[in-house]
């Protein structure tokens, strides 16, 4: 029975055991609120020191956002990763000392944990272990409010789920002295597991694939009426709520914490001269961000995928900027959007040291600050350039039959010249991508 609890452990559902009786199980091992936590930065000798502190901080900012109370740190450099603990022998001893002399009741590794490590590591601990994957997990967890972000964190978490399971299965298997051909009851039981888990994750995948056509829906439609959009994204807690507030005069909720945002919210703006457009603000980025999340938040990052414009928020006071920065291009490659028009809004200037404006090589760049509103309407000017950097200059041949249509033309867009030519009009005009796509029977130029 023990093993059974063990491979279902953390999955919400409820099972049964291998010896028949129902088990209600719990959410994901969350961390509870002011749980006394010990955190361990690990990096290869290969890796640099520096780095490894840096993302030892951001695990701590982490373990604060999940409502826990950091009591303790440890770093370890090794020559190489160990297969059964991740860490060596004598760290782990350490750490069991540093638990019980800090009365830790949970440890939190900043790196990735097979199940058998897991495993492992809480025997020799005697505390609960999570790896930076779980914890950010937890964090979405908390924090997702709409049926959509609660759908879209489960099935990271299932995901996140499915390889542990295995891995702790061969694990336990071998410890038994078993193998290949030995089916004891709790392999029956966990395969039963499994294979509720898999339907689970089909059933939310097409909840979510529902859930994306109907915001494919909308932004068509938006589409329809060429309103140009604009999609904030960053790193986290670098502004992108605070500055979506400051141009749209909205009231999202905007707070000193990572991943404060989840959901997206698109709000329209009005541009100095330009047309009226939409922003929108989505979930934020992190180093190491899992993929499990970022498969199952494909629908919310589609939001930005399809804005024709990319403000990229950088929180200029912080110390890692540098790195956030890298961070968030190594994902825009990633998602592939590293050829949409991209604008770098750097954030928080109010409390930035000067000298850090020369460190700036991106363009086009502003900077801004969403407290105060420095550098605002800067970047709403950038924003009305960008829209109408977006126009090139077509021609386009109306016959005779169709000329009624040069009025909706010039209600669509400023119609620069007419002029008649054989059987129609010729006229003249500027266009963006969207309208020119609208206009395409008549384009001949
Ligand atoms: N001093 C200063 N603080 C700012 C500025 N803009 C935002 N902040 C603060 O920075 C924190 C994070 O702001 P958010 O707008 O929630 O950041 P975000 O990028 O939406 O963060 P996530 O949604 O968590 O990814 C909040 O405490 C804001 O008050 C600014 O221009 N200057
Ligand atoms: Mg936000």
């Amino acid at each position: 029975m023990k093993l059974a609890r063990l491979f279902v452990w953390g999955l919400g559902l409820q099972t049964r055991t291998s010896e028949g009786e129902t088990l209600e199980l719990t959410q994901t091992p969350r961390l509870k609120n002011n749980e006394r936590t010990l955190v361990i930065g690990v990096g290869l000798k290969s890796e640099p020191v520096g780095e490894i502190k840096e993302n030892l901080l951001e695990l701590e900012e982490l373990v604060v956002a999940a409502g826990g109370e950091v009591v303790g740190s440890l770093i370890q450099v090794l020559p190489q990763w160990n297969p059964s603990t991740l860490i060596g022998t004598g760290k782990v001893e350490e750490i069991a000392e540093m638990v019980r002399d800090s009365a830790a009741q949970i440890v939190v590794v900043d790196h990735q944990l097979s199940g058998v490590q897991t495993r492992n590591l809480e025997s020799a601990i005697k505390a609960r272990v999570l790896d930076r994957n779980q914890l950010i997990l937890d964090i979405f967890a908390q924090r997702a409010q709409t049926f959509e972000g609660k759908l879209q964190v489960e099935l990271a978490q299932l995901l996140d789920q499915m390889p542990r399971m295995v891995d702790a299965w061969m694990g336990s298997l071998s410890r038994q002295g078993g193998g290949i051909g030995t089916r004891g009851p709790g392999e029956k039981a966990i395969e039963n597991d499994r294979r509720r888990i898999r339907e689970r994750v089909a059933l939310i995948k097409k909840k979510l694939e529902t859930v994306r056509k109907s915001r494919a829906q909308h932004r068509s439609s938006r589409r329809r009426h060429e309103i140009p959009s604009f999609a904030l994204i960053g790193y986290t807690n670098s502004g992108k709520s605070s500055l979506l507030n400051r141009l749209t005069g909205s009231q999202v909720m905007a707070k000193n914490q990572v991943f404060a945002t989840l959901d997206p919210t698109t709000r329209k703006i009005f541009l100095p001269d330009g047309p009226p457009a939409v922003v929108t603000d989505t979930v934020g980025f992190i180093r190491k961000l899992p993929t499990n999340l970022i498969e199952a938040f494909k629908a919310t990052l589609e939001e930005s995928a399809e804005a024709d414009i990319l403000l990229h928020v950088v929180d200029l006071s912080s110390p890692n900027m540098l790195r956030q920065i890298e961070v968030v291009e190594e994902l825009i490659e990633e998602f592939n959007w590293q050829d949409k028009k991209i604008i770098h809004v750097f954030n928080k200037m109010d409390v930035a040291p000067v000298e850090r404006q020369f460190q700036i090589r991106q363009f086009p760049r502003v900077f801004v600050s969403a407290l105060t509103g420095q550098g605002i309407e800067q970047l709403k000017r950038l924003m009305a350039d960008s829209i109408n950097e977006m126009q090139t200059d077509v021609q386009l041949y109306f016959p005779r039959t169709h000329e009624h249509k040069i009025f909706d033309l010039s209600r669509d867009t400023k119609v620069i010249r007419k002029e008649s030519a054989t059987e129609g009009t010729i006229c003249y005009a500027q266009m963006t991508p969207a309208l020119m796509n609208r206009w395409r029977e008549y384009i001949v130029k």
